[in-house]
């Protein structure tokens, strides 16, 4: 792609230095004439009074200089002739001059700043080489030229001589695009599986699928993602913290399962949501139950959750749960699942993780700047 933009770049780069040194060889001949000519009879730099009395020259006097470098323009050292006193013309309006210089000296007319260096002249295009090739003054002056990536445009700018990166992004995917399997612009997850361990599950998911599940889960996550357990029954509770360690995780996964006294799922979850710090993280809950009751109502569970820009996936396993109660907490971005049977839990789990994985809290571009969007940019 890189070799594509400097492409564009070398044309628009040429177009620019023509145009470029043009305007400035003129200036640059002018400002020598008007101060540096030596024996110029007329050039008291009172224009204004030779307007004013119309007695403006048709020619002015002066000499022959040296032209080392053979590229036509003019150098600093006057040419003597045999009394080493110069040799002296008449330069005329339009840029002719008599007589003729000898070889090697021409009329004061395109100045030359490097007489040693026929690249260098006040005709020459501006190089990025930390010369001033053109006899301006100036080095690299006015080197950038516009450059473009798939989805902005930029500058290449000359520093110090070189011609630095194209610095349009190029990460040039649409927020919620994916590209190579990748959401674009990709944001490491915080996940938080709240699992239900009330005595029902012995008899729901007596073979722990919903814990072992929750390894090949664990498996998919990118290395930037954390996650953390906390299971219920009556109470919370919380295993370990946030952790992108995937052994470390496991490890608590493997002991978490159980199946003891009540059900409170308000309260697990809003331990869950209060977890979440920053917003450095796509924060993500995954519930799974198998029974109801909360101490909490579902609204004020969900409004923790947006508060705290937390989207909420749940999962009601068997006859036991409460649709509507599991249905009303899930956040904008947030689905509730239905299953019968726990061996259903796995794909469940998979289905979750591809969703939250591509979707989720996305940086959308506005004004310039990228900022913080629930779903997909507006
Ligand atoms: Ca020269
Ligand atoms: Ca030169
Ligand atoms: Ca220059
Ligand atoms: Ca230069």
């Amino acid at each position: 792609m890189f070799e594509k933009i400097k492409k564009y770049t070398n044309l628009a780069m040429l177009v620019a230095a023509l145009s470029l040194s043009t305007g400035v060889a003129t200036s640059c001949v002018n400002g020598f004439g008007e101060s540096g000519v030596v024996g110029n009879e007329y050039n008291k730099n009172d224009d204004a009074q030779d307007a004013k009395e119309d007695i403006r020259p048709q020619s002015h006097k002066s000499f022959c200089y040296s032209d080392l470098d053979g590229d036509k323009f003019y150098g600093k050292n006057q040419c003597l002739d045999k009394n080493n006193n110069g040799i002296e013309i008449e330069i005329f309006e339009d840029g002719t001059y008599f007589p003729e210089c000898p070889a090697g000296c021409l009329a004061p007319l395109n100045f030359d700043c490097n007489d040693q260096e026929k690249s260098i002249n006040s005709g020459a295009i501006e190089k990025c080489n930390n010369i001033d090739d053109n006899c301006n003054g100036i080095v690299d002056e006015g080197l950038e030229v516009e450059c473009f990536s798939e989805c902005d445009i930029g500058k290449i700018v000359c520093e110090e001589g070189e011609w630095q990166e194209c610095n349009a992004v190029i990460d040039c995917c649409e927020p919620g695009e994916i590209k190579d399997e990748i959401p674009c612009p990709y944001n490491p997850h915080q996940f938080i599986f709240v699992i239900d361990n009330s005595g029902s599950m012995e008899g729901s998911d007596y073979n722990n699928i919903r814990c072992d599940g929750l390894y090949l889960f664990v498996d998919e996550m990118k290395n930037e993602d954390e996650a953390l357990l906390i299971t219920f029954d009556d109470n919370p509770k919380q295993i370990g913290s946030f952790t992108s360690n995937k052994d470390e995780l496991k490890s608590y996964i493997s002991n978490a399962c159980g199946h003891y006294n009540g059900t409170d799922i308000g309260q697990a979850m809003q331990l869950a949501i209060s977890k979440f710090e920053g917003d450095n993280f796509d924060n993500v809950i995954m519930l799974l139950t198998d029974g109801h009751g909360s101490s909490v109502s579902a609204e004020e569970i969900k409004k923790h959750a947006e508060d705290k820009k937390v989207t909420i996936d749940s999962i009601g396993l068997g006859s036991g749960v409460e649709d509507n109660f599991l249905k009303s907490m899930i956040t904008k971005d947030g689905k509730y699942y239905f299953i019968s049977q726990a061996d259903q839990i796995p794909s469940i789990y998979n289905e979750i993780f591809m969703k939250t994985k591509y979707k989720a809290w996305t940086e959308c571009k506005e004004n310039g700047k990228w900022k913080q969007e629930y779903g997909v940019c507006n």
